[in-house]
């Protein structure tokens, strides 16, 4: 077990992954309100995952995340307001409006809009390091993916790639055993899907608990610290687990129950909070206080993003296409 940090930043993890929850709950209750449009892809249960990889990032460094995007977007920075307003299709929304769910994103943070594309990201990620390395900055990229995308082509030409131009980016498999609602087991022979193959492309790679906040920082910041200095990718795979079901209509009738009790009794959020309290880091009512906070604000969000305003129609067309200029 890795050791607890100092209070201030085990409290800050805590509170970034909380927010991270609360926000995914509330996403999830407008929903089935009927209150909010469209599907989601949410990420309750890989919380560790996105707050231990960015809660030490730089503002300049880059992410590029999936159809899953909500948690790395909150970690990355992209304010609430912003994400909460796309949600409701309004004019303050990240992406105007435009976006929703799959695609948030913010480049005044290094938030890259999300791509849906299963695999659609590892290249891009590949560009914005070489962008990073050719404009001689020290700045990095960290890519999400999930089992499912190590099965695309574009992973296998994205690691080759980055392998062979020792670019800073950091490949963060997800692996959270299920693509949509298909078992990793029945579309790859591999235990490691990401980690096993990274390395047949030369690629330092590593197997972390996704579950455990520490774990996925102490081995992030191994991974980001070597691309800073030009060692070049490194693959990380995140052992996790989808608390819900694929989108929002799935109920996830496929997966056997016991796993499912294995994998809730270790719910990030809920262990990082039992051991803040075990070890004496955190009092319980210092805990309450942060998560009523939490969840006034995003409530306070929900409530500005239904007033605030939808977009012109004349705007449709706006930041669609490139009208030239340095990006
Ligand atoms: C190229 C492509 N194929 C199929 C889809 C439909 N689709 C959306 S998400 C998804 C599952 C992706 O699984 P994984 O990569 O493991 O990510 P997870 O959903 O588990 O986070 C699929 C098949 C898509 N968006 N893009
Ligand atoms: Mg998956």
């Amino acid at each position: 077990m890795i050791k607890m940090p100092e209070k201030e930043r085990a409290v800050g993890m805590y509170r970034k992954m909380y927010q991270i929850r609360q926000y995914e709950e509330t996403i999830y209750y407008l929903f089935l309100e009927g209150i909010m449009p469209g599907t989601i892809h949410q990420s309750h249960g890989q919380e560790a995952c996105a707050v231990g990889m960015l809660y030490d990032l730089r503002r300049e460094d880059y992410i590029l995340t999936t159809h899953r995007p909500a948690g790395h977007d909150l970690a990355k920075g992209v304010s609430l307001r912003s994400m909460m307003c796309e949600m409701f299709g309004k004019a303050e929304g990240c992406c105007k409006g435009k976006g929703g769910a799959m695609h948030t994103g913010d480049i005044s943070v290094g938030a890259v809009t999300a791509n849906a594309i299963v695999g659609g990201n590892l290249p891009i990620a590949a560009g914005v390091a070489l962008r990073c390395k050719m404009m001689k900055t020290d700045n990095v990229a960290v890519c999400f993916f999930g089992d499912g995308a190590s099965n695309e082509g574009a992973f296998h030409e994205a690691l080759n790639a980055a392998a062979v131009w020792k670019l800073p980016v950091v490949y963060v498999c997800e692996n959270n055993l299920y693509s949509a609602t298909t078992s990793i087991k029945l579309t790859c022979s591999l235990e490691n899907v990401a980690a096993d193959r990274g390395s047949a492309y030369k690629i330092p790679a590593e197997v972390v608990d996704g579950n455990d906040v520490l774990a996925v920082n102490e081995a992030g910041t191994r991974a980001i610290e070597r691309a800073r200095k030009g060692g070049g990718p490194t693959v990380l795979e995140l052992k996790t687990y989808r608390i819900g079901g694929h989108s929002r209509n799935d109920a996830c009738g496929y997966r056997p129950d016991k796993e499912e009790q294995e994998w809730f009794a270790r719910d990030p959020v809920y262990t990082f909070r039992k051991r803040l309290l075990d070890e004496n880091v955190a009092a319980k009512e210092e805990l309450e206080k942060i998560e009523d906070e939490i969840t006034r604000e995003i409530d306070a969000e929900v409530e500005y993003a239904k007033n605030s305003k939808e977009p012109e129609p004349e705007s449709a067309l706006e930041d669609v296409y490139w009208k030239g200029g340095t990006l």
